[in-house]
């Protein structure tokens, strides 16, 4: 019989690569969707074809033990949250509610379901959960690159949350015996990124430009460095944590870095403009508090897993910008259906 996966965060950037990777993997799919008339849930049937949809929100625990129940998942990927770094300062509440308390549902739903308890713990054949945890939670880093032991200081609502989410897990483990990981994701891009997120801002702003649509970019803080992957390499890493003989937490990323200057160059030289006409730096969007560097030690993901990234920070930021070129030149909508390649 097909293994059954249950997706959280289905119409969202990982969510659609996991899909489509785990249905050529033989899975049965399974997705997450809230809201009543949710403009992004066509966008996954229309994409998506082969994936079954569940009504649930990450805030209603009554709805994630229906969605765990109806699907009798074998693997449970918990992507859902509110994933936007600013927007944590503005709704720090809500961001607490679902990117934090979110997992404690999700992990409630799976013990309830699966009849665990203080004095019963998992056996085998139990459902494996993946928490996505983040490299925010480094956030004023104490040692680079960063690793499994690197110890966390988050400077956002959004880290502090995710901090949440990641001991939480860990303790569900601990108390229950589950066969519960994080996986430690440093920032992974992709065409279907979220135009709000600084390598989508920049890759669209680059073909504004070449068409002629926008004169100009505002960016926040150009002096930021991340370690940028793709996408499409990162939801593999998901999936092989879930394989593994016993449940372990793994740091994903390219053990590379560069500034958000760099990627601006990068981006627009893919599209033969000079930045340094275009570019306008925007103090208004700066953060309160920056996380300055971060740079993935990807070791044990690589002996452990043997997973490594193929797609380079170039070849990366090119496809971006060659897609956005093409998605604009046909009239698309980058909010719309058509701007999932
Ligand atoms: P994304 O594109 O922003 O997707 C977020 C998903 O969460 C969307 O599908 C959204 O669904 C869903 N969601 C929001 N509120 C929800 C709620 N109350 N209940 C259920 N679902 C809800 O994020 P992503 O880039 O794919 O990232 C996936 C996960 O990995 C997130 O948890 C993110 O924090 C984490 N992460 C991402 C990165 C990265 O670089 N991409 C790195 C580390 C960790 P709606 O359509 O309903 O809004
Ligand atoms: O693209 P960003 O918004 O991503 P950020 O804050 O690193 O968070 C992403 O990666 C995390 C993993 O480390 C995820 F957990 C999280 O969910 C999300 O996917 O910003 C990257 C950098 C920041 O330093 C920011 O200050 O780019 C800088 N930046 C400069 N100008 C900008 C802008 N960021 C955005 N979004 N917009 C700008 O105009």
């Amino acid at each position: 019989m097909a293994r059954r996966a249950l997706i959280t965060g289905i119409t969202g950037q990982d969510g659609s690569y996991l899909a489509e990777w785990l249905l050529s993997q033989g899975y049965e799919v399974w997705g997450l969707a809230r809201g009543q008339a949710n403009p992004r849930v066509s966008r996954v049937r229309k994409l998506l074809q082969d994936v079954q949809l569940v009504r649930g929100d990450l805030l209603d625990q009554g709805s994630l033990i229906s969605a765990v129940e109806k699907v009798q998942p074998d693997e449970v990927y918990n992507l859902g949250a509110i994933s936007f770094v600013p927007m944590s300062w503005e709704q720090a509440e809500l961001t607490a509610e679902v990117t934090g308390m979110g997992v404690l549902r999700m992990l409630e739903a799976i013990r309830v379901c699966s009849g665990i308890s203080s004095s019963r713990t998992a056996g085998s054949g139990q459902i494996r959960f993946y928490q996505a945890s983040s490299s925010e939670m480094f956030g004023q880093v104490r040692e680079t690159p960063q690793s499994e032991t690197t110890p966390f200081h988050p400077r956002s609502p959004y880290g502090v949350a995710k901090a949440y989410g990641h001991f939480l897990t860990q303790n569900y483990r601990e108390s229950y015996g589950m066969y519960a990981v994080s996986g430690i994701l440093f920032n992974h891009e992709s065409p279907r990124r979220g135009a709000e997120f600084v390598t989508r801002k920049v890759s669209l702003g680059v073909a504004r430009i070449k068409l002629g649509l926008a004169a100009e970019l505002r960016l926040g803080n150009m002096e930021a460095r991340r370690d940028w992957g793709y996408a499409g390499d990162y939801v593999r890493a998901m999936h092989l944590m879930l394989q593994a003989g016993a449940p372990e937490d793994y740091v994903i990323g390219t053990g590379r870095t560069h500034s958000v200057r760099e990627l601006v160059e990068a981006a627009f030289s893919a599209a033969d403009l000079d930045w340094e006409r275009y570019v306008v730096c925007d103090q208004s969007l700066h953060r309160p508090a920056e996380v300055d560097l971060l740079c993935a030690d990807p070791k044990k993901a690589r002996v452990q897993l043997g997973w490594e990234p193929t797609v380079s920070f170039e070849e990366l930021v090119a496809m971006m910008v060659e897609s956005d070129v093409k998605l604009l030149s046909s009239g698309g909508d980058p909010d719309q259906d058509s701007s999932w390649p």
